[in-house]
């Protein structure tokens, strides 16, 4: 018999970062799988803003009034929610970040009552360590979370960042999915540079100029200035250009930096890029200098297409990237060694080639899109299989 074709409804940020790229991602495999999916949200999540079959948008309309102190998309969230609910017959709503997104389903399914979808909650990262964690946001993001009929998380360490940080028991169980990358967008260059590549980023791309590029929404926990103080280090001793792709609250204070440091001829700043595959293809070395990353796609990304990483062993990059195998990782702030890795990736031909090589093969074979998508949709089928939930989401934190 054929296996039930799901009624799927994703929420998420659709703005520049992994978590959105994820929801989509998802979205579009299940999608092919034949299962309908309806996404939920402000704004259309990258790479859906053309037609394709089984996939629905929803748009938020997010409505301000005078008496507001800030329109409450949360509020605006769970209404949509209710409404393409009622009019879908959602088997499920999958939400990616759980502030504020888990709070608006779980009103939703209030709202609802025995109709309501199952909810699966997907954490990211800052939704725990950072956000969610703030005493301004924990009781309401840890009862929305406890109270999810599905929890996943994209590492084992955001998973026990979870228990301790949001002080969520053992007894409720979270499931860990890694996040993953599409292998044939991501892929290793075939052919030297491509014509037009140099003038296109103003570098140049002699074989004796190495490209070290980084791409995150330059926020603090980038630790963007580490960023330059490692390409600073490495571009005394060999020839290279920096390319940073990405934008954030971090662009001037960085932008200033590097004027300060005389570097300006050998950085470039492409800003936010829909996308960048061709760019991290041509490129050297992956850096990723964070002070905490709940799993690191861009370096997931960056190894798809054959380019080794160095970053901090922070969070869930060790369970990406291994040391002296696909990359290397360094304590966070030690930019000295982070430094030091770059010039033995850049001067060693050897070890340059094993690691691109073996990086891979580790996205290829740990890391695929089928893989991943196999266990979301078996997960889905057993929290639609299971019973309503029984445990007490009601207890505070600690103080
Ligand atoms: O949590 C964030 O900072 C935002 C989030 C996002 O929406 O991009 O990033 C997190 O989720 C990504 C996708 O799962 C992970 O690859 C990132 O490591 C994670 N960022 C952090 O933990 C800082």
């Amino acid at each position: 018999m054929e296996p039930q074709r799901l009624r799927i409804g994703i929420s998420c940020y659709a703005t520049y970062g992994g978590s959105g790229v994820i929801a989509a991602e998802i979205g579009m495999a299940m999608a092919r799988r034949g299962h309908s999916v309806h996404f939920i949200g402000n704004d259309v999540p990258r790479r859906l803003d053309r037609f394709q079959e089984n996939i629905f948008f929803h748009e938020v309309e997010i409505r301000d009034y005078p008496v507001f102190v800030a329109p409450p998309y949360a509020l605006s969230l769970a209404s949509k929610i209710v409404e393409v609910s009622t009019y879908e017959s959602l088997d499920l709503i999958h939400v990616h970040y759980a502030v504020p997104h888990a709070t608006s389903a779980y009103l939703a399914r209030q709202v609802l009552g025995p109709k309501a979808p199952k909810i699966i909650t997907t954490l990211h990262g800052t939704d725990i360590t950072l956000v969610g964690n703030d005493r301004g946001y924990l009781p309401i993001t840890r009862f929305s979370i406890m109270e999810s009929d599905g929890i996943t998380t994209p590492s084992v360490y955001l998973k026990q960042a979870t228990h301790d940080k949001l002080n969520i028991p053992s007894s409720v169980p979270i499931e860990v999915v890694s996040n993953f990358v599409d292998t044939e967008l991501f892929s290793p260059a075939d052919s030297p540079c491509p014509e037009g590549f140099e003038r296109r980023l103003h570098v140049d791309c002699l074989e004796q100029t190495k490209c070290i590029v980084h791409v995150s929404n330059f926020r603090p926990v980038k630790r963007m200035t580490d960023v330059v103080k490692i390409f600073s280090l490495v571009q005394r001793e060999i020839p290279s250009r920096l390319l940073l792709i990405g934008d954030g609250p971090e662009r001037s204070r960085i932008e200033s930096e590097v004027r300060d440091a005389g570097l300006s001829q050998h950085v470039v700043f492409l800003g936010k890029l829909e996308e960048f595959d061709d760019i991290l293809r041509q490129s050297d070395v992956f850096l990723l200098p964070s002070e905490s990353e709940s799993f690191g796609l861009a370096a997931l990304e960056a190894m798809s297409c054959g380019v080794p990483v160095v970053c901090s062993k922070a969070g869930g990059l060790p369970e990406v990237v291994l040391h002296g195998k696909t990359g290397f990782l360094a304590d966070v702030g030690d930019v000295e060694s982070m430094a030091g890795f770059v010039r033995q990736l850049l001067t060693d031909k050897a070890l340059y080639d094993s690691c691109s090589v073996e990086s891979r093969k580790r996205a290829v074979e740990q890391f695929n899109e089928k893989l991943m998508i196999d266990r979301y949709e078996d997960y889905y089928r057993r929290v639609l299989a299971q019973p309503v939930r029984s445990h007490d989401s009601s207890a505070m934190p600690p103080s």
